[in-house]
């Protein structure tokens, strides 16, 4: 007996990867259902690569009453209006917005880093998936906390269009186009042209000038990771269709050689570290594409400060950043809470 599971935003980039990623891994489902708005009503989805065509519902109309599972990514509007009445319902949400993710009663989980807090679901039925450029950044911290105390993380991204949703890919996608036929590229969900060139602006500003993407790297570290670690992050969306990258550097309390962090992240769960410190020996982002891994490379001393060391690290921002972290919670719900069979 497998669960019944429904995706709620199945029309968009991470819903669509999320039906992908539970095919793939052939999560246990008597029955899947995509749901998204009153617009996509009728159309089909296919559910992965299996064949099988499912019809989209309009979540104005659905009934949770007897699924086990929600994965929501639908943004934070949908999530704030449906989620309750799906763990009302008795279905259990993973909510990919970022409308949950501070709530003290809603769990935030990267299930290779802290698997335990998920306990705490009950409070409201709902658990957060982390914004993609933290999950990411959490997979490839949490050895390296672990093994030496991290106190201060200096992170510059560059992300991906995909983030922003379809729309952002097909952004990037006219506007290029647009630029070689010599026709005008005026910048639509983007503030300007993304098109060869890069943006220092994900999400709205804040009030002392970072902005809200740079701020959710900040508080969701200290809530997964360690309350401790001071973040600073400066947040760019670059010309890349999927795949976020970061550039990462860490000061910690005690002292940890390039080759013993390696070390470390040649094991660490999650984790590929390809490293060979030659022309190509790194990963960029075209290549992680599809990819479950957080890869990391350039992993080197930085001797500006006493014990700092710096890093690249890139993954998937669809998979590990957001349907593939929702899964893997969605397999420790069923592993730890929700047995079946
Ligand atoms: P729809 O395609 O019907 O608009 P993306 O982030 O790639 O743009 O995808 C957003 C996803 O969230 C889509 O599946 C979209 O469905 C869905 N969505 C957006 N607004 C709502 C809403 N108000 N209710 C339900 N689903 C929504
Ligand atoms: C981006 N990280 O790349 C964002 C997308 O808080 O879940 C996800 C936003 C979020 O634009």
């Amino acid at each position: 007996m497998g669960y019944r599971v429904v995706v709620v935003g199945a029309t968009g980039n991470v819903g669509r990867e999320m039906l992908s990623t539970l095919a793939e891994r052939e999560f246990p489902v008597d029955e899947v259902a995509a749901v998204a708005s009153a617009r996509s009503t009728g159309s089909e989805i296919e559910f992965g690569d299996t064949g099988k065509m499912l019809k989209c519902k309009n979540i104005e109309h659905f009934d949770f009453t007897g699924w086990d599972i929600a994965l929501f990514s639908a943004g934070s509007g949908p999530a704030k209006e449906y989620a309750p009445k799906a763990a009302a319902a008795g279905c259990v949400v993973i909510d990919n917005s970022s409308y949950y993710r501070m709530d003290p009663d809603v769990p935030l989980i990267v299930p290779e880093v802290n698997p335990d807090a998920i306990d705490g679901y009950k409070a409201r039925n709902i658990i957060a998936n982390p914004n993609c450029s933290t999950a990411q950044m959490m997979v490839a911290l949490k050895p390296l906390h672990d093994a030496a105390t991290i106190k201060r993380v200096i992170v510059s991204t560059y992300q991906s269009v995909s983030g922003a949703g379809k729309g952002g890919m097909d952004e990037l996608f006219e506007q290029s186009r647009a630029i070689f036929v010599g026709d005008s590229a005026e910048p639509r969900q983007f503030t300007k042209q993304i098109a060869f060139n890069v943006i220092p602006h994900i999400d709205v500003f804040m009030d002392d000038g970072s902005t809200k993407e740079e701020w959710k790297m900040v508080v969701e570290t200290k809530k997964i990771l360690d309350p401790k670690i001071k973040v600073n992050a400066t947040c760019v969306r670059v010309p890349v269709f999927v795949g976020h990258s970061e550039s990462i550097n860490i000061e910690f309390e005690r002292d940890i050689s390039a080759e013993e962090a390696m070390n470390i992240l040649r094991e660490a769960p999650g984790v590929m570290l390809i490293d060979k410190r030659e022309d190509g020996g790194y990963v960029t982002p075209v290549e992680c594409v599809g990819d479950n891994a957080t890869f990391i490379s350039r992993v080197r001393q930085d001797p500006t400060v006493e014990n700092g060391l710096s890093l690249w690290c890139v993954s998937d921002n669809l998979r590990k950043g957001a349907a593939l972290n929702a899964v893997q919670i969605a397999e420790l719900l069923g592993r730890r809470h929700l047995k079946k069979g």
